[in-house]
């Protein structure tokens, strides 16, 4: 079967990308036709997606992609959506959203967790969803929403890659990757959980039917095919719309005993299981187990990622200060090892703000002294996300029972080798580090297997591995001072 022209939209938490993707059985390349940036908007009752905004990005970059693959004369076969998990519009008997999706990062759900346990208990509820408990999880967003008028007035809730594709095809579905991170969904039976709906008083007419990577989504809107100059008839297919699960689609692996961390705003640190890991050991070290290609399951755990250093950097510039990666990264590679460290997961981390000064208290808290100057600060987030991966790492191969030979991070953070070679050092792991744009990747590759031109999840990753460039790491340094300074911050 002959190669064929994608397009691959990809909605991060800090920019949204059109990527144009060309895949045959030994061809893949990515060529990037429009990139906005994704900035969350605070309201009186809270912090924002601008959901009109990354659809009208979409829409402008599906246009680029129309007019580049003109050129390239056969067309585009095909689109797909995916971006972050759990956030969601609500829908109304007419099919119009009702207000603007909220970020999961606003504050409206700080405590829910714990009181939605008292009607179904924290082990109960993870013994159906094998979901880690993230205090986001769509099911603490409803629950914070009850009563509210717009859930009230709700008839259909579409998570936010489903809403795109509804306003570009008019049909409506749930894809399973994504479904699989609300804490809605039995993680055994892969369908939407009627035991937990009930028990949460949660109308099961609100969920729409489950989709599956693969599975066409309809084709365009009259209006669509106005602003795009896509052609009417092309198919909008379901990807793995959870971008963690396309990522995780595209990591090059070649062989078994991989682990992969997808670094981006978070480090999805884990392992591809084909059965879930559902147990009172898992719970307690907070794995989730969530659905990815082909019925697999993603053994992992959210470390808080890189959203510690761009939150940094934001804070920086602005101070006014310059906020260029690549020189920091150099003060930090030279400054002293393991001065200051914190665990990454800490609540204190996760809403937007001042990063540095937060750093600084933790310190002071645990007796540390703080970072002195910006690349000691760089240092502490890098040295102690490496000290997470390592711990998430290890914790995931005993609860599998599985041994971790070598190490893949993909994604944007991929980029980053000071990262890459701390991630080595601290798990004493070789680490292969690519592709940065794993995502769109493993979004291109789903549709192109879903249309017959690449083979299964072995084939994509063995397209991947030959075709995108890949940087290797190799464990260096004394391994006993990492496993010191995993003890000093409780990461071990
Ligand atoms: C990564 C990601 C994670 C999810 C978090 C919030 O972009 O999708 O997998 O836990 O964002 O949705």
């Amino acid at each position: 079967s002959a190669t064929a022209t994608f397009a691959a939209a990809d909605l991060g938490a800090t920019s949204g990308r059109v990527m144009v993707g060309r895949a045959g059985p030994a061809e893949l390349a990515l060529t990037e036709v429009h990139r906005f940036p994704n900035r969350p908007v605070a309201l009186p009752d809270g912090l924002h997606w601008d959901v009109l905004g990354l659809y009208q990005g979409v829409l402008d970059g599906l246009g680029h992609a129309a007019r580049s693959a003109g050129i390239a004369s056969d067309g585009i076969a095909s689109v797909g959506i995916d971006s972050w998990a759990v956030d969601y519009g609500l829908l109304d008997a007419e099919g119009t959203l009702l207000g603007n999706p909220y970020h999961y990062r606003d504050g409206r759900t700080e405590g829910v967790a714990d009181r939605l346990h008292r009607a179904l208990p924290a082990g109960e509820h993870y013994g159906i969803t094998g979901l880690q408990r993230l205090p986001f999880n769509t099911v603490f967003q409803l629950a914070a929403a009850a009563g509210g008028t717009q859930l009230a007035a709700a008839r259909t809730l579409l998570m936010i890659p489903d809403l795109l594709t509804y306003w570009l095809t008019g049909t409506v579905g749930a894809e399973s990757t994504n479904a699989s991170t609300t804490g809605l969904f039995d993680a055994r039976a892969g369908t939407w959980s009627d035991a937990v709906l009930d028990r949460l008083g949660i109308e099961r007419a609100l969920l729409p039917a489950l989709r599956h990577p693969g599975d066409n989504a309809g084709t365009l809107l009259p209006g669509v095919v106005s602003a795009t100059g896509l052609p009417a008839s092309t198919p909008v297919t379901a990807v793995a719309s959870h971008d963690t699960a396309s990522a995780v689609a595209a990591v090059p692996a070649t062989g078994d005993g991989f682990a992969y961390i997808s670094c981006g705003t978070w480090s999805l640190a884990g392992l591809e299981l084909d059965a879930p890991v559902i147990s009172e050991a898992s719970r307690a070290a907070d794995f989730t187990n969530e659905r990815g290609v082909e019925g697999t399951f993603r053994f992992l755990r959210n470390v808080m990622g890189l959203w510690l250093l761009s939150e940094t950097l934001r804070r920086w510039a602005g101070d006014g200060l310059p906020t260029e990666l690549a020189p920091l990264l150099e003060q930090a590679a030279r400054a002293r090892p393991f001065a200051a460290l914190v665990d990454p997961d800490d609540p204190a981390f996760l809403s937007p703000g001042d990063i540095p000064a937060r750093i600084a208290a933790y310190c002071a808290r645990t007796g540390q002294t703080p970072p002195q100057d910006r690349g000691a600060t760089v240092r502490c987030v890098l040295e102690s996300l490496a000290l997470a991966h390592r711990a998430t790492l290890r914790t995931a191969a005993e609860l599998s029972g599985r041994d971790i030979r070598v190490v893949h991070m993909v994604g944007g953070g991929s980029r980053n080798e000071l990262l890459c070679q701390l991630t080595s050092d601290a798990t004493g792991l070789p680490v292969v580090a690519g592709p940065a744009e794993a995502t769109a990747l493993g979004n291109v590759l789903v549709q192109a297997r879903s249309l017959g031109v690449v083979g299964e999840r072995a084939d994509m990753r063995r397209l991947v591995a030959a075709t995108q460039p890949l940087r290797h790491y190799r464990p260096a340094g004394d391994e006993s001072a990492w496993s010191a300074a995993a003890r000093r911050v409780g990461l071990d």
